[in-house]
Formats: C-alpha cells, sequence, structure tokens
C-alpha cells in the first residue's frame, strides 16, 4: 500500500490544469467521496492493525499535500482573471480604430449648420440631370455663349441626358414645385469635363443657396452672407462683392473674404492683396423666377453659390484638390481632431 500511495503522491506533485473547468475534475478524481484518495482511505481500514501508524502518518499527508496542490491550481484562475476560455482578462481589449469625416463633409455640415441659424432648409435633387432642369429653366438659351462657361458630360446617345454641372438644378426642381416664401441651400456633387489638377477636378461639391419672398433686396443678400463669413471664417471676417456675371442673376457678383490666413496684410495664399474669393452670387434673374411658375411682378430673390472644396482648402491651407479624393488615409486620418 505504501508504493501505491508514494505513486499517487508522484502523480499529484505534477498534476497541472489549463481552466479551472479541469481544476475541479482533478479535484473531483481525487478528493471526492470516490476519488483516489478517498479509496485509498478506505482500503487503510482493512490493512492490519501495526501498520496503521506508518500508513496513517502517510495517507494524511497524501492527503494534505492533494489537498494543497488542487487548491493552488484552482486558486491561480481564480487570481490571474482568466475565465473559463482561457482568455487572460485582464489584458487590454482588442482596440478598434475609429474613422474620421471627410473634410469635405465636416466644411459641408458646417455650412447647413450656420444656414440653418438663418432659416434655410436643405434640399437635394438627382446627379443625372435633363437640359432643362441645368440649363434651359435658368436662362441659357440653346446658342447662349454663356453655356460655354460650363464644359457638360453628356450621354452621346442623347443629349437630354447629362450630369448635373452645377446645384442650381435642384433649386429649379424646388421653384417649379413651391411658391415663395423659399429659403433653402443646396449641397451636392456636381460635374464638369475639366482636366485634373491640383486647383481643378472633373468631380466637386457645391452649396448653393436661394431665398425668394417679397420685397427680399441685394442689402439682404449682403447681409445674409456678411453673417455666413463671419461664422465661418470668424469674426474678423470682412467680405467684398465685385460686380461680375452669371446668365441666372442680375446684378451678380463675386464676394472676395479678408484673407483669414493673413488678416488682410497679404501672403500667398491671398496672393498679396489681402482677399480671397470664395463665392459668386445675385439678384435671381425675372426670366428665371417666371421659368419656374413664380411671378417676378411679386417676387425678387437673391441666389449664391460656392465651391466646397475651395472652401476647405483655404480653411484647412490643403494645396491640392485630388487629394479629397485618393482616400489616403494619411491625409484623412488628419482630420479625426476636427469637427
Ligand atoms: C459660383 C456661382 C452661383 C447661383 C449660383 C442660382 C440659382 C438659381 C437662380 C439664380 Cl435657381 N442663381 N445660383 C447664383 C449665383 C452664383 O454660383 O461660383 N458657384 C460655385
Amino acid at each position: 500500500m505504501l508504493d501505491r500511495i508514494n505513486q499517487l503522491a508522484e502523480e499529484i506533485k505534477s498534476l497541472a490544469a489549463s481552466t479551472a473547468e479541469e481544476a475541479e475534475q482533478l479535484r473531483i478524481k481525487y478528493l471526492s467521496k470516490k476519488g483516489l484518495v478517498s479509496q485509498l482511505f478506505d482500503e487503510f481500514k482493512t490493512i492490519p492493525n501495526e501498520q496503521k501508524r506508518e500508513v496513517g502518518k502517510v495517507l494524511n499527508v497524501l492527503k494534505t499535500q492533494a489537498l494543497d496542490k488542487i487548491n493552488e491550481l484552482k486558486e491561480s484562475f481564480a487570481s490571474n482573471g482568466q475565465g473559463e476560455s482561457g482568455a487572460d482578462l485582464t489584458l487590454p481589449g482588442t482596440s478598434f480604430e475609429l474613422g474620421s469625416r471627410h473634410p469635405l463633409s465636416i466644411v459641408k455640415n458646417e455650412i447647413v449648420d450656420i444656414f440653418a441659424r438663418l432659416g434655410f432648409t436643405v434640399a437635394d435633387g438627382p446627379e443625372i440631370e435633363d437640359d432643362h432642369h441645368v440649363f434651359e429653366a435658368l436662362n441659357f438659351p440653346p446658342e447662349h455663349p454663356a453655356r460655354d462657361m460650363q464644359d457638360t458630360f453628356f450621354i452621346a446617345t442623347n443629349p437630354d441626358v447629362l450630369l448635373r454641372t452645377h446645384t442650381s438644378s435642384v433649386q429649379v426642381r424646388v421653384m417649379e414645385k413651391q411658391q415663395p416664401p423659399i429659403r433653402a441651400i443646396f449641397p451636392g456633387r456636381v460635374f464638369r469635363n475639366e482636366a485634373i489638377s491640383a486647383r481643378a477636378h472633373c468631380i466637386f461639391h457645391q452649396v448653393e443657396g436661394l431665398y425668394i419672398d417679397k420685397n427680399v433686396s441685394f442689402a439682404d443678400l449682403k447681409q445674409t452672407l456678411l453673417y455666413f463669413s463671419k461664422e465661418l471664417f470668424g469674426a474678423d471676417t470682412k467680405i467684398r462683392l465685385r460686380p461680375s456675371y452669371f446668365p441666372f442673376t442680375e446684378p451678380s457678383a463675386e464676394m472676395d473674404i479678408s484673407c483669414s490666413l493673413c488678416g488682410g496684410k497679404g501672403c500667398n495664399v491671398c496672393k498679396y492683396t489681402g482677399w480671397v474669393e470664395i463665392l459668386g452670387c445675385g439678384m435671381v434673374d425675372p426670366a428665371v423666377l417666371e421659368a419656374s411658375g413664380i411671378d417676378s411682378n411679386e417676387y425678387t430673390g437673391f441666389a449664391f453659390g460656392m465651391g466646397i472644396e475651395r472652401i476647405t482648402m483655404l480653411k484647412y491651407q490643403i494645396k491640392d484638390i485630388r487629394l479629397f479624393f485618393e482616400n489616403d488615409k494619411r491625409f484623412l486620418d488628419q482630420f479625426k481632431s476636427a469637427e
């Protein structure tokens, strides 16, 4: 019997478990009522009395060793944080990377928020358009030279299917459906057949705005755009309007803001003029109102349009427009803290 006790003692010394569940199985195997150690105790009752003293001593030592060993195994699981799966729950979790909003979306959202505070709603419409909504209703007659201002993507087999060159087409759709007052902005993607360079792309984004009601004046236009410029570029921003031409507005103007980088002192962003152009605007031509069923004797309105890329490049000092469309993470990651 002593031999079997010693054999079991060796066995118990080298016990190992990799989960709490395995440790419990070992406790059952050795220490439960029918376990191997308990069986030896049963057998102990049958041995001759003169052997009991010596064998009893060794047997008690075996029992203590078994208890200690199995408790030790169990405690190792309780204290190192390993769950039954064997996973170490004290390790840091696997982190997952948060994306960031695209810089064009950040700026578009900012523009939408600013105009929302002035009561402008947002509307959108199709990118694939027809001649009527992109040109005809906006005062571009078929042979008008102004059509040359846009290099348009047409579908070769049907010139009445084209990619919109500005979001003014959405404004036409709104005017055709809704009588004034109309106060809305129109963010969206537009397409022009231009050679791609650091400053131009064949796909870009615009926000246009339209305000039509009784007695809307050029002063309303100026004040709205001044508020917008101060909100987007800072309270010290000044604006200036230069006469210009668009087929759908009369009078028309281009608007500059005082250079947000040098504060108007002159730098290479403003080409040492102190001013940077950010948008075009004007009073909606009465012919445009009439073409969409709005009485130009009763209503007047102003409209404006800006390129989101241009404004984003100015705001974040981005030197190449192509960066917006390359999805290079090294570029996009730089906007993680923006917004
Ligand atoms: C620019 C200039 C402009 C408009 C857009 C507009 C729309 C309607 C009627 C009249 Cl339906 N005008 N839009 C007016 C003036 C300028 O955009 O430089 N855009 C990037």
